[in-house]
């Protein structure tokens, strides 16, 4: 999509902090982090959110959750990590490009809401 931020991330036509990268995927640290870690996983191809998932595009998401472990991993997250994405208005997804947040590297609240 043309104007959208997390394609251009993606596309290196705006700046990042790169975490990891492949033909699909794309990895990079939070502008904002609510944790000590907190990385963005992001597919290249466009998808709104995870409303928008489905039998065409779920091989994509399946490689997100192959590279999800291997970050944390290679980000030291060893007692465990948090994975979260937020879909739309009530969830509060501010950036309409699909993305899972990383969060982990100190101890989190037991409360996700
Ligand atoms: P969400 O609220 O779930 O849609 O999360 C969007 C996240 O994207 C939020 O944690 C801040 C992050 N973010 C927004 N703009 C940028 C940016 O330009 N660069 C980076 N690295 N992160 C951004």
């Amino acid at each position: 999509m043309s104007d959208c931020l997390f394609c251009k991330i993606a596309e290196g036509q705006i700046p990042s902090n790169k975490v990891y990268e492949d033909e699909l995927v794309y990895a990079f640290r939070d502008i904002n982090p609510q944790a000590k870690t907190h990385v963005l996983i992001i597919p290249r191809k466009h998808i709104g959110s995870c409303a928008e998932i489905n039998g065409e595009n779920s091989k994509i998401i399946a490689h997100i959750f192959e590279v999800i472990p291997k970050i944390a991993k290679s980000e030291g997250l060893v007692n465990g990590f948090r994975v979260i994405s937020n879909c739309g208005p009530d969830a509060c997804q501010s950036v309409h490009h699909l993305h899972f947040h990383i969060l982990g590297g100190e101890q989190m609240s037991d409360k996700m809401a």
